[in-house]
């Protein structure tokens, strides 16, 4: 078993921020097997790389990715870089023998998805890909009372994830609102998300019908931008993904399921929301208030029945124990600190990832099954993946 883990990172923006701060902190608050090395950042810009992989503690750098993936002091290829570029480094990553951890969404069509679980299958190398809001304690903790029966046969999910960072039609162009290298807009990198918490807390989706539109079709050029803040350059340049996107579902489990993503919700920041019905109960979560999750049950005597809202904070609840004492509450980048402890933990006892490229591969079936819905104006079937 190793008693080490050595890290190549490729990305260093809004994720790989995330990332690094999760590989530098994960075995101070957890006893892990094997701890994370960070050997090497990689980034185009030299300047800006070598900085960052100061700054964050990574113990060097690399300006290709081609490099990074062929060292052989690296044994884990981390993607934190646009969606257009995760299929052709994992696939490289897992050709040179390395486990491969990749952002969502996993790749831009079912083609790619495919290739890439191929790719890790053929290498046997372990592979996640990083659905972070799994990680929150209240989720994982409402997928524990699920699995328990808390709220007995689930007939009605709605997930709902909005955004306002679009609103004003003067924010300038960046990479998240190009086809080519985001895929899709709202539906792509929110409902990635929503489709992922719908199939890990009710099951698998089967079929869909849906809408997409571009309310702001067109934006000042990209001047400089990193995470979701950017400066204008000169002229305009059109939008070619969508900013919102809705849709119905059927479960394969017959539960029914409605999904909203938009980046044109004012006032609402990172609105990640589910609310769940079962035949004898029902569970609430939202992000922006993320340490809570709200639980309404029919067991309660009738006359003292009501939401009661649940602090995920006690050391009983899952991954808080590591942190702090109970009501110290926790943020954005813990889940990403427990995806990584958890690959990192898959790793060193050789057992499979979750969610894996498969998960990530029945995420991009449900983004295309609704792609299908538009262009034919009906339902579409999911398509199975194995
Ligand atoms: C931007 O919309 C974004 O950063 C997404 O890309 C993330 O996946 C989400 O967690 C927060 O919003």
């Amino acid at each position: 078993m190793p008693s080490e883990i050595n890290v190549g990172l490729v990305g260093y923006k809004f994720m790989g921020k995330a990332h690094s701060n999760a590989y530098m902190t994960v075995d101070k608050f957890f006893d892990c097997t094997a701890r994370p090395v960070m050997k090497a950042v990689c980034g185009r810009d030299q300047s800006a790389v070598s900085e960052f992989a100061e700054r964050w503690g990574w113990q060097g750098y690399e300006t290709s990715w081609e490099k990074l993936v062929a060292r052989d002091d690296i044994d884990l290829v981390d993607i934190g870089t646009p969606g257009s570029t995760h299929a052709e480094i994992a696939i490289a990553a897992a050709k040179a023998g390395k486990h491969v951890f990749c952002e969502k969404p996993l790749a831009m069509n079912m083609a790619e998805c495919r290739a890439m679980i191929d790719a890790v299958r053929s290498a046997g190398v372990k592979n996640m890909v990083n659905f972070n809001y799994r990680r929150v304690p209240a989720v994982a903790l409402a997928k524990q009372m699920i699995d328990n029966d808390a709220i007995g046969e689930i007939r009605h999910a709605r997930f709902t994830y909005l955004q306002d960072w679009l609103v004003d039609p003067m924010f300038p162009m960046n990479w998240r609102m190009r086809k080519e290298s985001a895929g899709s807009g709202a539906h792509g990198d929110l409902g990635a998300h929503a489709i992922d918490l719908a199939h890990y807390l009710v099951g698998d989706l089967a079929s869909v019908v849906g809408q997409k539109k571009t309310f702001i079709t067109e934006r000042p050029a990209e001047g400089t931008s990193s995470g979701l803040t950017a400066t204008a350059g000169e002229g305009t340049e059109e939008v070619t993904v969508d900013d919102s996107s809705m849709w119905l579902a059927k479960f394969e489990s017959g539960a029914f399921g409605s999904f909203e993503a938009t980046r044109l919700a004012p006032g609402r920041k990172n609105f990640n929301r589910f609310e769940i019905n079962g035949s004898k109960g029902t569970l609430v979560w939202c992000f922006e208030d993320m340490n809570w999750l709200e639980f309404y049950t029919t067991e309660d005597t009738e006359s003292a029945r009501g939401f009661r809202r649940i602090l995920a904070t006690e050391s009983s609840h899952p991954y808080v124990g590591n942190w702090w004492p109970p009501g110290h509450i926790l943020g954005y980048e813990h889940g990403f600190v427990h995806a990584v402890y958890d690959l990192l933990e898959d790793i060193a006892h050789d057992r499979p990832c979750v969610p894996d490229f498969r998960d990530g591969a029945k995420c991009v079936a449900v983004l295309e099954a609704v792609d299908k819905s538009i262009e034919t104006n009906a339902w579409a079937n999911v398509e199975r993946v194995n």
